[in-house]
């Protein structure tokens, strides 16, 4: 898999949109401003493939970014966003769970939180459905720049505890900024393919 061959392929919203072929796919959850985009962009060396939010809650639709023709990283839109209506969060939240149940296939799922904060019940919620869903997923954990080192492990063990993480699934602590974490990610997404 080339790397250096990806490329923004469509935006979805339902599934008839959803790319008609049988590459396999990686997807990215998680709230809004957590660093999904942000996320895509380091494991694929790029700056600016994957937009960069200016304002959280911007990237509604579904992206599908096409590797080598290989993989797609696919961006989900970021749960939990507060300052938008009920109407459209119930919107986003049922076009990320129809892409979750409908995608034949999903190969891994990577879960998105912030380092800093405890997960919310969105976040809750959300590894509570994938683990009963037969999905594989990882945890990322985002922002390892704005922690001091000294704190990373007691902050890794509260997201695991409150999110209840099993042995099965991986949590890694990432930042886009010093690139930390990427490898390990990338091996692991490498190894699936
Ligand atoms: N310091 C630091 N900032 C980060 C990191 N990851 C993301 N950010 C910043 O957090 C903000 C949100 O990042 P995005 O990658 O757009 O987040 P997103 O999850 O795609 O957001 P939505 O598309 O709105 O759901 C941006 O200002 C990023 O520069 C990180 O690891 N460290
Ligand atoms: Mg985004």
């Amino acid at each position: 898999m080339n790397i250096n061959n990806a490329r923004f392929e469509k935006g979805a919203v339902k599934p008839e949109q959803y790319p008609d072929n049988d590459i396999p796919e990686v997807t990215f959850v998680g709230r809004s401003n957590v660093g999904k985009s942000s996320l895509i962009n380091a494991l694929l060396n790029r700056k600016s493939l994957a937009r960069i939010a200016s304002k959280p809650g911007k990237t509604r639709e579904i992206n599908f970014y096409n590797i080598d023709d290989v993989l797609y990283f696919v961006d989900l839109p970021g749960y939990g966003y507060a300052k938008v209506s009920k109407d459209i969060k119930s919107a986003w939240g049922e076009s990320i769970e129809t892409y979750l149940n409908e995608s034949k296939k999903l190969k891994l799922v990577v879960m998105l939180v912030d380092i800093r904060h405890s997960p919310s019940e969105d976040d809750q919620m959300m590894s509570k459905w994938l683990t009963s869903s037969s999905l594989p997923f990882i945890v990322v954990a985002t922002k390892k720049d704005k922690i001091p080192r000294s704190k990373v492990k007691e902050r890794l063990s509260d997201i695991s505890n409150t999110l209840e993480l099993g042995s099965g699934n991986m949590l890694i602590p990432f930042s886009s900024e010093t690139k930390d974490g990427r490898e390990e990610i990338m091996n692991y997404i490498a190894s699936l393919v």
